[in-house]
């Protein structure tokens, strides 16, 4: 059924299913598909990101969407259904910059929906099955702030309390953490006001053998124990629905892998030297293996839980039970709440809508890295990079209300670093905006003014007011991202 919307200060044609219904900021349509038919010509579209890692900013209308390359990045980097789109498009929500500033932003309420635009159109699908709808045209902040109420409602929210501060072992030691390095870590941290102590990826045996290797002889309990005794919360890191084919789970049974309609194992992406598979999240022996797991996990102490590359739970493919993708994860997501339900879980590597009102936070970007990366190289936004995740986070800010925003972690140190002070300010201004705040500098690494910097930012909670879409005002002081993260 054709419709016309009418939003204050703009007219526009729409096709959906239900005749709109007026909300406070905008209307509520409902249907499986919906277009709005605008007059705003090649303006700049708001591309949001699938997953905790991908691309998400204003981008031109009239630039033809790069493709992340090379193409076997594509899995791990955005949704590989759409990876390949002529068309621009974004996940569960889209928006246009329309006249005098203001925007018209068309969001699902539901999961599993995509908004693509062109020159004249704005339309949004859900891949499976039929939802709800907002549209809104107004000041953009305002927009994005009446949609974040409405997901509020349809999905829940758990951001309660402050976000935490988390000292995590990923950015200075990657993988090659130990018992030892830790707990000399752990001591040197004494004192620091940090709420969680974070174990990274290094301590398992392998992705999809959830258990310690050799380089933690004395068990993931002691050490949650040691963690717990300096006053920290223990978190640790596990990529739950991702297996390496070297693990031994993944020869074991073969049957819990996620495959495609010719049989074989579909590719979740590329990483630790080699393919990574999917687990099928609706397999029942799936859904208690990871419920016993988590069990164990929260069973060793750890109570904050990184939960990583949660996107391979909702790539297309063949499952036991047939659900849409995004449904099918939410679900397994929800089935590990509940096994644990005092712990405090961060998604990364998250389908951002579908994990809203189950985790406690949200990873929004790519990982930051002590380099800065290229302005002009446009080839994947997604990869680690200092720039690449203000860029995608800046763009995310939205979601506060709803969720934990964790920006990534930020950076004290002067050694092992290409990044400048400046660089350094842009990130930890960016954690002071989100209030999450995470660091993996070692004390050892930092010089007594680094430490007592480290020190005034775990301590200072600013109050923080937006100035404009990437510039805002920590107490008194003026922070102004726009040039660094124009666009794509
Ligand atoms: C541990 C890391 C850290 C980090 C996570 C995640 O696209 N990629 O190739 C890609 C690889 C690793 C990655 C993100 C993207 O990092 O975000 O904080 O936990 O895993 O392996």
């Amino acid at each position: 059924m054709e419709y016309r919307l009418v939003l204050p200060g703009l007219v526009v044609a729409a096709r959906s299913e239900t005749p709109p219904r007026e909300v406070p900021g905008g209307v509520l349509v409902a249907g499986r598909e919906v277009t709005l038919h605008h007059t705003f010509g090649l303006t700049r579209f708001y591309r949001h990101g699938w997953q905790s890692w991908s691309p998400t900013a204003w981008v031109e209308l009239g630039t033809p969407p790069m493709p992340i390359e090379p193409p076997i990045r594509r899995v791990q980097a955005e949704d590989p259904v759409y990876a390949a789109s002529p068309a621009h498009g974004g996940s569960g929500l889209g928006a246009l910059e329309g006249r005098d500033g203001r925007v018209l932003l068309l969001g699902a309420l539901g999961i599993g929906a995509r908004v693509e635009a062109d020159r004249q159109a704005l339309r949004g699908f859900y891949e499976e099955g039929t939802g709800e709808w907002f549209v809104g045209y107004g000041e953009e902040e305002t927009v994005f702030a009446r949609y974040a109420d409405l997901l509020r409602e349809h999905l829940g929210w758990r951001s309660v309390g402050p976000p935490p501060r988390v000292w995590c072992s990923w950015y200075s030691y990657y993988q090659a953490i130990s018992e030892e390095v830790l707990l000399r870590i752990l001591n040197d941290l004494r004192g620091f006001p940090f709420d969680v102590f974070q174990i990274d990826d290094g301590w398992q045996l392998d992705v999809g053998d959830w258990a310690p290797n050799a380089r933690f002889p004395s068990g993931m309990e002691a050490i949650a124990r040691r963690i717990d005794a300096a006053g920290f919360l223990p978190g640790l890191w596990l990529a739950p629905f991702l297996v390496r084919p070297s693990s031994r789970l993944c020869r074991e049974r073969p049957e819990w892998l996620l495959r495609n309609a010719q049989g074989q194992p579909v590719v979740a992406g590329f990483n630790w030297g080699g393919v990574t598979y999917a687990l099928d999240v609706t397999h029942p022996d799936v859904s208690s293996w990871l419920v016993d797991l988590f069990r164990q996990v929260r069973g060793w102490g750890y109570r904050y839980l990184k939960l990583d590359f949660l996107y391979a739970g909702a790539l297309p493919g063949v499952r036991h039970r047939v659900s849409a993708r995004e449904v099918a994860y939410r679900n397994a997501l929800a089935a590990v709440r509940e096994a644990v339900p005092d712990a405090y879980i961060l998604a990364c590597g998250a389908p951002i809508l579908a994990s809203l009102g189950i985790a406690d936070a949200l990873r929004v970007g790519p990982d930051s890295a002590p380099f800065w990366g290229e302005t002009d190289d446009r080839d994947d936004r997604s990869r680690p990079a200092a720039l690449n995740a203000l860029r995608t986070t800046l763009h995310r800010l939205w979601l506060l209300p709803l969720v934990h925003v964790d920006p990534d972690v930020v950076y004290f140190r002067s050694r092992d670093t290409q990044l400048t002070p400046r660089q350094r300010a842009l990130l930890q201004d960016l954690a002071l905006i989100t209030g999450y705040k995470g660091t993996s500098d070692p004390p050892a690494w930092l010089d007594q003014a680094e430490r007592e910097a480290l020190r005034h930012f775990l301590q200072w909670t600013p109050r923080v007011r937006r100035l404009g879409r990437c510039r805002f005002e920590l107490d008194d002081r003026e922070e102004d991202f726009s040039e660094i993260v124009a666009t794509l």
